[in-house]
């Protein structure tokens, strides 16, 4: 007998869901970074233990205001993966509940799928029982199923979040193999290592103007080329990301290289260009072309 079952990571942007993802994988599947609007797409992680197999889904976090087309298309995808699942979890950040909390709560709340809130950064809180007001004023639904303290960074609380959901996942054949991680092209996994690490590396809206795109990938026995062009809105920005004499572009890459070797077992030989499309970010169109979609 088999089980299977889809597990949405819920909450708005960084709460610590791809860092949640990525603990209970046991690999760094999806990015994480100190800013909201790190998660574009959402990315299945799949985990398959004994009989059971589980896909969690971490999705870009869910946003109260949306203006440009961008943010339109991440709340769309966060709220259709809501749909359709076993189970929700929905990250809090422990000691804050605040608009985008709130809209997250209701939003999966009302899609009549059982939930669990993972309270989550619990490492930051010294004493815990300075925890209980905040737990207390949390709210309530008939489809909560309990909440548990966890602490994605550093492994606490884990185990009995997944004992808790384990319980929900029905019975039902394997939707993926049994070493399969993730839904995502290592193409895609090395064009988001790249992304993360822009994302780290440049201050304040520059992140949110550029995307990564895959150009070359080539795998021998002992060897991944991988050749990635960064498409940035304005000319400007092409001098920034390069940084003085290539520095900072050269980080990006040394960085991303060490964590796609990590993930993929190999030496990694890893080139990046950086190139001007402008005004992308308001194009649902260019959008697609780059692969932002909600499919
Ligand atoms: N202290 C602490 N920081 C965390 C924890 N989980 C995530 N973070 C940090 O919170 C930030 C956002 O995490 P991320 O997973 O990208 O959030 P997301 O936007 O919800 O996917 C990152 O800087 C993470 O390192 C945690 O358990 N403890
Ligand atoms: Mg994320």
């Amino acid at each position: 007998m088999t089980y299977c079952g889809i597990v949405s990571i819920a909450g708005r942007p960084n709460v610590g869901k791809s860092t949640l993802l990525n603990r209970l994988i046991g690999q760094k599947l999806s990015i994480t970074a100190h800013k909201p609007q790190t998660t574009r797409h959402s990315i299945l992680g799949i985990q398959t233990v004994g009989e059971r197999q589980v896909v969690y889904v971490d999705t870009p976090g869910i946003h109260v205001t949306g203006k440009q087309r961008l943010n339109q298309v991440l709340n769309r995808t966060a709220s259709s993966s809501l749909h359709d699942v076993d189970v929700v979890i929905l990250v809090l950040q422990a000691m804050v509940w605040n608009d985008d909390d709130k809209r997250a709560f209701e939003l999966v709340s009302n899609s009549g799928v059982p939930f669990f809130i993972a309270v989550n950064k619990i490492d930051n809180i010294r004493k815990k029982e300075e925890m209980l007001p905040y737990l207390g004023t949390l709210p309530t639904h008939e489809n909560l199923q309990g909440v548990v303290l966890i602490s994605a960074r550093k492994g606490s609380g884990i185990d009995s979040l997944e004992e808790q959901i384990g319980k929900f996942i029905p019975e039902g054949p394997w939707r993926y193999g049994e070493d399969e991680l993730t839904d995502r092209s290592a193409r895609f996994l090395a064009s988001e290592a790249v992304r993360e690490q822009l994302t780290r590396l440049l201050s304040a809206e520059l992140p949110y103007a550029l995307s990564v795109e895959i150009e070359t990938f080539e795998e021998s026995a002992d060897l991944l080329r991988i050749g990635a062009v960064i498409w940035v809105d304005k000319p400007s920005q092409k001098g920034i990301v390069i940084g003085k004499g290539g520095a900072q572009l050269k980080e990006v890459g040394s960085r991303a290289r060490a964590t796609l070797e990590t993930l993929f077992d190999k030496k990694v030989f890893l080139e990046c260009w950086v190139r001007v499309k402008e005004g992308w970010a308001d194009d649902e169109r260019a959008l697609r072309s780059l692969g932002y979609d909600n499919q």
